[in-house]
């Protein structure tokens, strides 16, 4: 009998491991979702109203489908440069480009700069924010607002932006802790 107890104690402390190490994704999408295909002459200012959590484990920014539609072009600047801002005005901002290049230099923090490398196909393409990166997000998310700077310099076409954020779910650990004590008194009235 207390064999049979002792595993249904490592199950439930397995199981415990297991959701703890769950987290809930948080999802976010600009309208409209293609940021009107990314468009060569424009730039685009995207703002996300969500208070960033202190505990967020990861964070990536997704592009699905997305092809530079002039990637045979030598004379285009094949580039989408991504910058990560503090406080944008609520809503989709869309701007002409002013100068030539990064249309965000100087603004919050630059991510990534994304190339299209693989000629006329479509691909997903998914960004992930380095440690740095994830304590910048906190920190501009901890007022309830932050948001991107998106500055195409090519003509890319695209199915669909987001941003994901991961956060651990504390809530199952309270829903699982009862759970596994009410096992351990089961265990000792028995004996
Ligand atoms: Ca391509
Ligand atoms: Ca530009
Ligand atoms: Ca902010
Ligand atoms: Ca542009």
């Amino acid at each position: 009998m207390r064999k049979v107890f002792g595993i249904i104690l490592v199950v439930g402390v397995l199981l415990i491991n297991n959701v703890i190490a769950q987290a809930a994704l948080y999802s976010f999408e600009p309208t409209p979702v293609d940021l009107y295909e990314l468009q060569h002459g424009d730039f685009y200012v995207w703002s996300i109203e969500w208070t960033v959590p202190k505990n967020i484990q990861s964070a990536y920014f997704t592009i699905d489908g997305i092809n530079n539609n002039r990637w045979w072009d030598p004379q285009d600047d094949n580039s989408l440069y991504i910058h990560l801002l503090d406080n944008p005005l609520p809503g989709i901002y869309r701007g002409r480009d002013t100068t030539l290049g990064n249309e965000f230099i100087g603004q919050g923090t630059w991510l990534v700069t994304y190339k299209d490398t693989n000629g006329g196909s479509y691909e997903n393409w998914r960004y992930n924010f380095t440690p740095d990166e994830l304590d910048m997000l906190k920190q501009y998310g901890s007022d309830g607002i932050f948001g991107f700077g998106i500055d195409p310099d090519c003509q890319f076409t695209n199915k669909r932006i987001a941003f994901t954020a991961a956060v651990p779910e504390p809530m199952s650990i309270l829903l699982f802790g009862p759970a596994l004590l009410g096992l351990v008194g089961l265990r000792r009235k028995k004996l």
